[in-house]
């Protein structure tokens, strides 16, 4: 932050980089939170003036800006009953669904939109006040479709990027949202909207022409007042580097050794990590495996299943269903297929640090990514990044982003039990050639495409779209 106070350029998202710790002393203090978001935007932030505004997490009411890891954070505050209204409510049990192929089913109700409308506000009333003029600010996430337009209005002046970071639903299923038209409206404050996938932003496009009525040509809106919204495709990426010397290092070695002997060093071990979300498609995964172990291809001493499954969303029903249903497959799978010491799914509902991932990455011979829909998967580009040994093989769903890029991957269709099981089959028998040489493609698509990359390619475009207004932010 400058001594104005202001900054060039703005971060708005629902959460801060940060994560509440309590000190060893017993004080409260902060941690940076684990991710290859941060530590993109982080050396930009640093080389313009950044600021970081969003949720701490929580429901204190601490508003003040403040220095953590050496990042400005101002922190949005809201009550128990907004986090259950904007958050759990339109964003995670609302939008999420329905922008995910509704595979559960969205719930509307007409309060937690108004929340979300009320939060919105309040996210984008912060950016206003912190934003200095004709700086940058670029908006991430379903949580906040609507601040881009609230925005504009409050500062014209302003420079604005919106980023989408889960897919973008055909119009078939948009249409479902009553606040169809506002959510779009929303998005046409920004200059440049991102997506993860070209599908998803001619998805955006098609919807903005036959809901809004505004002109397009190709990926460009042109609206009355004569400003133009750019909508494309930016996948994301990974700490690709990051990635590769972790899983390098001596300790992650050891790590990965002790991990293989603490399952009794089968053949084969496969691998799932994953938020614990019904997108992830993690129950069909399962059931191929235990399915594949019953049609005796393979028993607990040639193979087993590691499933570490992140606690997500807790408060959300949704989600407190699946776990019961995960909790009860595994059980179940244990009882008819595991030996003494030896169960066939060792299943994990935790979260571990970065280095105990990356041990992980390197212990598992098949990493199995399965999702129903997903914007991209950070974890399929993080197991390829920690293979420097051109090894492991990577069975992954053709309705994840991640698929577009990783071609070489085993591609699945995540609702044919019969082709996953085939796909983890042939993984689990291909030889040392075979995964070479497909993890050595995805390997340089991985490696030459990094979050750093990423996030440049968007700032350097939104500055493209409208060259004459707003200030350049320094990559
Ligand atoms: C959304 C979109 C898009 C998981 N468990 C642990 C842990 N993780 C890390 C993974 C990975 C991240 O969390 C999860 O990212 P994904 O991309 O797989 O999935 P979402 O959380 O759904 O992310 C997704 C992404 O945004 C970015 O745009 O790719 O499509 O849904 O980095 O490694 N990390 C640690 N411990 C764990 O236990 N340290």
């Amino acid at each position: 932050m400058s001594t104005s106070g202001g900054a060039d350029l703005v971060i708005v998202a629902n959460r801060l980089p940060v994560d509440r710790i309590e000190n060893p002393d017993g004080s409260p203090g902060w941690r940076p939170s684990p991710g290859g978001l941060v530590s993109a935007l982080e050396p930009v932030l640093r080389a313009n003036d950044g600021i970081w505004i969003g949720w701490p997490g929580g429901a204190d009411g601490d508003t003040a800006p403040f220095e953590a890891e050496g990042l400005d954070l101002v922190p949005i505050s809201m009550t128990p009953q907004e986090i259950e209204e904007f958050y759990e409510g339109f964003s995670n049990a609302t939008l999420w669904p329905l922008y995910h192929d509704v595979v559960a089913k969205p719930e509307f109700h007409r309060e937690w939109w108004d929340s979300y409308v009320t939060i919105n506000r309040r996210f984008a009333e912060r950016a206003a006040e912190v934003a200095n003029e004709a700086a940058t600010v670029w908006v991430h996430d379903y949580q906040l479709q609507l601040v881009p337009a609230m925005l504009r209005e409050l500062r014209p002046d302003l420079r604005i990027g919106f980023y989408l970071h889960i897919p973008f639903p055909p119009a078939e299923l948009f249409q479902q949202l009553p606040w169809r038209r506002q959510i779009l409206e929303g998005l046409l404050g920004a200059d440049l909207i991102g997506f993860q996938l070209s599908g998803a932003a001619q998805n955006f496009v098609r919807l903005v022409r036959q809901r809004v009525g505004h002109k397009t040509h190709r990926d460009v809106v042109y609206l009355p007042d004569g400003r133009t919204v750019r909508a494309a495709a930016f996948p994301i990426s990974i700490d690709s580097a990051g990635y590769e010397e972790l899983a390098r290092s001596e300790e992650v070695a050891r790590r990965a050794t002790e991990i293989r002997d603490a399952l009794g060093n089968p053949r084969k071990i496969f691998l799932g990590v994953d938020r614990l979300d019904y997108t992830k498609g993690i129950y069909a995964r399962l059931r191929a495996f235990a399915e594949l172990v019953a049609d005796g291809h393979f028993d607990v001493e040639d193979a087993v299943f590691v499933q570490v499954a992140t606690p997500s969303r807790e408060q959300v029903e949704q989600y407190r269903l699946l776990r019961d249903d995960i909790d009860r497959l595994v059980g179940r799978i244990n009882g008819d297929h595991g030996q003494i010491g030896r169960p066939a799914i060792h299943y994990l509902h935790a979260s571990y640090p970065r280095e105990e991932m990356a041990a992980y990455f390197r212990a598992a011979d098949i990493m199995v990514v399965t999702p129903l829909r997903d914007g991209m998967n950070l974890v399929a580009k993080e197991y390829v990044a920690c293979r420097f040994d051109n090894e492991g093989a990577l069975v992954l769903s053709e309705f994840a982003g991640a698929a577009d890029e990783l071609r070489q991957a085993w591609l699945i269709n995540p609702y044919d039990i019969n082709g996953m099981k085939s796909a983890l089959l042939d993984a689990y028998r291909a030889d040392g050639r075979e995964l070479t040489r497909r993890m050595k493609a995805m390997r340089k698509q991985v490696m030459e495409h990094d979050v750093a990359a990423w996030a440049d390619k968007f700032l350097t475009e939104l500055a493209a779209v409208r060259p004459s207004h707003g200030k350049s932010v320094r990559p």
